[in-house]
């Protein structure tokens, strides 16, 4: 197999689709951070999958491109480390994207549990969003991407894309690698604070339960003390029968970084909510503090367009050779 990679390779992605939460932090973001020194790493914005779904003026997903990409940068993304670029700069991926799209089974995609929520929320569907799957399969597999770091909701489509890559494989010849999907031991869905039976999500309507990365303390501190707890009036994990307490005991141990266990034996029997709710608070605030102020310096300079133009060239190289292998590969072209 022609390899572009001696190093091994970790590629990831969050949609511009709302603001970023605790929740992307916590399944998505931390886990690249953790592993971004280990591989040679890639992370994008990946807008052309944002407008699978209807979204509003052009100019604000622009805006929160942007706010995106410095976040990033803001919560410790090293670019010297790390090829970072926009989706819709590296047109080989859509190129990849249709000839997979011709390798894959209608049954497959209906398969999909995330099409299956998201297309019933919508009356008229796009096609897009039933073949979103195959967009993402052709971003991991067009750069031989060995890992995948996501949360538990992005499993399935990057198990899709390894049967893909394994369906290519088998009949052109070895032409790519097969990605493993990373998913995080906690804090892999955290859980809406007002309804702790369903995912925490930047694209839902109500934000009343959900942490976003730019929220202000006093904003924090009012979701945190709001979150639906149970009347039981003890701390105890328990995800079934105390989701909201549980989810919160969840988000500690993620974001300071505590093993489950040993957070759940710390906070086990407390009869005060507050009291608890209050230890969440700190982390959460220690986790966003440095985020937030590297964010504002960062806003009020142009650097993450360096980091983007950077990347978006070294993606589009790698991207290019390996379309160009696809393309001979499948017959095209003289
Ligand atoms: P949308 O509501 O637009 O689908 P989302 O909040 O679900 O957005 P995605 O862009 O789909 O976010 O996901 C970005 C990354 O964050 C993915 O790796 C995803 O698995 C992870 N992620 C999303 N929500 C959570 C959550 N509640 N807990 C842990 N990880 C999450
Ligand atoms: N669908 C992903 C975003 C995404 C992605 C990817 C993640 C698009 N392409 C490739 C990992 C690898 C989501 O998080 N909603």
């Amino acid at each position: 197999m022609y390899m572009e990679n001696t190093e091994k390779r970790l590629l990831s992605g969050l949609q511009p689709s709302g603001e970023l939460t605790i929740g992307n932090y916590c399944g998505g973001i931390r886990q690249f951070l953790e592993y971004q020194k280990e591989y040679d790493s890639f992370l994008f914005v990946p807008d052309m999958h944002t407008i699978t779904v209807p979204q509003g003026d052009p100019k604000l997903i622009q805006e929160r491109i942007r706010r995106f990409a410095n976040l990033y940068l803001a919560c410790g993304l090293d670019p010297a480390n790390c090829t970072f670029y926009i989706q819709s700069e590296v047109p080989a991926v859509n190129q990849l994207a249709w000839i997979l799209e011709c390798h894959t089974y209608m049954g497959e995609l209906s398969r999909m549990t995330q099409f299956k929520a998201k297309s019933e929320k919508q009356t008229n569907v796009g096609c897009g969003l039933f073949t979103y799957p195959v967009l993402m399969a052709a971003d991991i597999i067009l750069y031989d991407s060995n890992v995948v770091p996501v949360g538990a909701d992005q499993k399935q489509h990057v198990e899709l894309a390894r049967d893909i890559a394994e369906r290519m494989n088998h009949k052109y010849g070895d032409l790519f690698v097969v990605p493993e999907p990373i998913i995080p031991k906690v804090g892999a869905k955290i859980k809406d604070l007002q309804d702790p039976t369903k995912k925490m999500s930047k694209s839902a309507e109500d934000t009343s339960g959900i942490i976003f990365l730019l929220d202000n303390e006093a904003t924090i501190k009012k979701k945190i003390n709001r979150a639906v707890t149970d009347n039981d009036g003890y701390v105890a994990f328990d995800e079934e029968k105390k989701p909201g307490i549980s989810n919160l005991i969840t988000l500690y141990s993620a974001l300071s970084g505590t093993p489950l266990q040993q957070a759940i034996d710390r906070f086990t029997g407390w009869e005060r909510y507050g009291d608890f709710k209050k230890e969440v608070l700190e982390v959460i605030y220690e986790t966003l503090r440095p985020v937030q102020a590297e964010y504002e310096r960062l806003s009020k300079s142009d650097y993450v367009d360096e980091v983007l133009d950077r990347g978006r060239d070294r993606a589009n190289e790698i991207a290019n050779r390996k379309y160009d292998l696809v393309r001979r590969a499948v017959g095209f072209g003289r």
